[in-house]
């Protein structure tokens, strides 16, 4: 889930304790003047926990490079927005600490993308940390063992022609960039990927029981 020489911290939880991670990440590349910027994501229901709010004030106060990204997915497990919190938009819990939230449409690749860029550079120009809020749909269970049933229909319905994978691939097409031929090739190359990695993994010796505790320090 990590892999440090990519600069990829392994991931702690979709709740707001990765937040924290990148925080310190972030503090670490200011205080050491390096032109690194820190990335993280969260949920909505994530961002009704502490560690949310505490992440965002010390972002603020510190002027931390650090992007955040929130995936409103409309879910937090079971809970639908409207009984998790009072506010109409969430994007208002950046304002309360005082950096700039930035609502976008979280199933359009490009968009996303340009805006991740956008606050990338500024928290590298030393102009302090972002909140992105994307506004997505969770098509399925918060996790394999929750089918979900509480999700009306209507609504997975309605965010389905939403797809931004399919959405993504179709622009493809149109612009001549992917065609049948080069799909194929892509998937295959990526399905040798995964087998490779998956193989990898398989025939790697188990981790070394004495190395447990290593790297934790509460
Ligand atoms: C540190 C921690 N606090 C609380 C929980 C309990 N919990 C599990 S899922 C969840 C809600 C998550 O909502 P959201 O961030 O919207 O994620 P989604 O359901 O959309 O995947 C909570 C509070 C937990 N697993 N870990
Ligand atoms: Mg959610």
């Amino acid at each position: 889930m990590g892999d440090i020489d990519l600069g990829i911290i392994g991931y702690v939880s979709h709740l707001p304790q990765s937040m924290t991670v990148a925080l310190g990440a972030a503090f670490s590349f200011q205080y050491r003047k390096e032109p690194r910027v820190a990335l993280t994501f969260t949920g909505d229901g994530a961002s009704s926990e502490g560690a949310f709010s505490e992440s965002l004030n010390l972002a603020a106060v510190l002027k931390l490079p650090i992007v955040f990204i929130l995936e409103d997915n409309q879910y937090a497990y079971s809970t639908p927005s409207k009984y998790q919190y009072a506010i109409t938009d969430l994007v208002a819990r950046a304002t309360a600490f005082g950096l700039p939230g930035i609502t976008v449409a979280g199933n359009n690749v490009l968009d996303v993308r340009s805006t991740t860029i956008k606050a990338i550079d500024r928290a590298r120009n030393g102009d302090g940390p972002t909140l992105i809020k994307a506004n997505t749909m969770r098509m399925e269970g918060h996790a394999l063992h929750d089918s979900a049933e509480y999700v009306p229909k209507e609504l997975l319905d309605e965010w389905k022609v939403k797809d931004p994978i399919e959405n993504y691939k179709t622009m493809l097409y149109e612009k001549g960039i992917l065609n049948k031929q080069t799909e194929k090739i892509l998937k295959e190359q990526i399905n040798k990927e995964v087998s490779d990695g998956e193989q990898w993994a398989e025939n790697s010796p188990y981790p070394d029981p004495s190395t447990l505790t290593e790297g934790v320090y509460a």
